[in-house]
């Protein structure tokens, strides 16, 4: 990747690493960016000793204390209070920092989103909300999640300044996020942004969306709107990507990946006994309870258990 691309993009994309992030499950990219390595993601995803939260989350539940990313929340907007809380706290330590958390429109009829947002705007907490418009929140469509103008109208009901930004536009996302970054910080209060986009791919791998939209709908935005195709347009018309490179990237990027997943399998996995720590102190007798149970339960039914997960 030519020197001068890739140190302008990493600038530009700056969210400042003091920042926050309290994320949903479609922002590893945020994670990356920040300097989550490839074998750190593997290690995750097999839950091995070195998976930062020890096998317990599922996977492509990532969090690192060292980049200020809170682990993934499962249960839909959750962590929309959680930043609120977060940035409040900056706030109070006058950090020159502020949170940033992301949702997408099937979250936005959550409880949580709605308390998020008025707690909020009447903490004046700096934190910024990032809608992704999808279209889609498995098969139900936004025009079965809300009503309202899209969410930009609710942001300004609380009382948030908002902004509705082309998702699929990287420049005018950079644009809208710095613009909401230097708002929150500098004026010490909230700010949504609503990214307009559409989910091409299935939701998830047992999803075949095929059975809920037309595939021309799909087919539309993924040849006519993608953003991956814009922006290679921008960078290779400014002379700073060709094809060629992106090639040699994808080559290298493919080779790493195989060596990290490689690299993971191999890590032992933590013993069961840690299912239990990091919770409390000291372990309540209820889990000391619980972990004799299933250990009992192993020395009954081993071969329903997996074998290479130690004691
Ligand atoms: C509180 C809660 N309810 C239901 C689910 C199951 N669930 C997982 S993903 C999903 C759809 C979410 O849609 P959206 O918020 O639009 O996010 P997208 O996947 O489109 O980014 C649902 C209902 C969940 N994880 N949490």
């Amino acid at each position: 990747m030519s020197k001068y691309y890739y140190n302008k993009v990493t600038y530009c994309a700056f969210l400042g690493r003091k920042s926050w992030i309290q994320m949903k499950y479609r922002e590893p990219g945020v994670l990356l960016w920040r300097g989550f390595t490839l074998q750190e993601f593997a290690n995750q995803l097999f839950g091995n000793k070195m998976d930062y939260g020890k096998g317990r989350q599922m996977p492509i539940h990532y969090g690192s204390n060292r980049l200020n990313y809170f682990t993934v929340s499962s249960p839909i907007a959750t962590q929309l209070p959680q930043a609120v809380g977060a940035a409040y706290s900056l706030k109070m330590e006058k950090k020159d920092a502020c949170a940033i958390t992301y949702i997408s429109d099937g979250g936005t009829s959550e409880g949580d989103f709605h308390a998020a947002l008025n707690f909020a705007a009447v903490t004046e907490a700096p934190v910024v909300f990032f809608c992704r418009i999808n279209g889609w929140a498995i098969s139900t469509p936004t025009t079965e999640q809300f009503r309202s103008d899209g969410v930009v109208t609710r942001g300004q009901a609380y009382g948030i300044r908002s902004i509705r930004v082309d998702g699929n536009d990287t420049l005018a996302v950079y644009s809208a996020v710095h613009a909401a970054r230097e708002i929150a910080i500098t004026e010490g209060r909230p700010i949504l942004i609503e990214a307009m986009t559409y989910r091409v791919g299935h939701h998830s791998t047992s999803d075949d969306s095929t059975k809920y939209r037309p595939a021309d709908e799909i087919e539309h935005w993924r040849t006519s709107r993608d953003p991956i195709s814009r922006y290679r347009k921008w960078v290779q018309g400014n002379g700073w990507w060709c094809d060629a490179e992106e090639t040699e990237l994808r080559n290298n990027v493919r080779q790493e990946l195989l060596q990290a997943i490689q690299v993971a399998e191999r890590i032992p996995k933590h013993g069961l006994t840690e299912l239990f720590t990091d919770v409390y102190d000291q372990v309540p007798s209820n889990l000391r309870e619980q972990q004799r149970s299933l250990l009992d339960s192993i020395q009954k039914h081993p071969s329903d258990y997996p074998t290479d997960v130690p004691v």
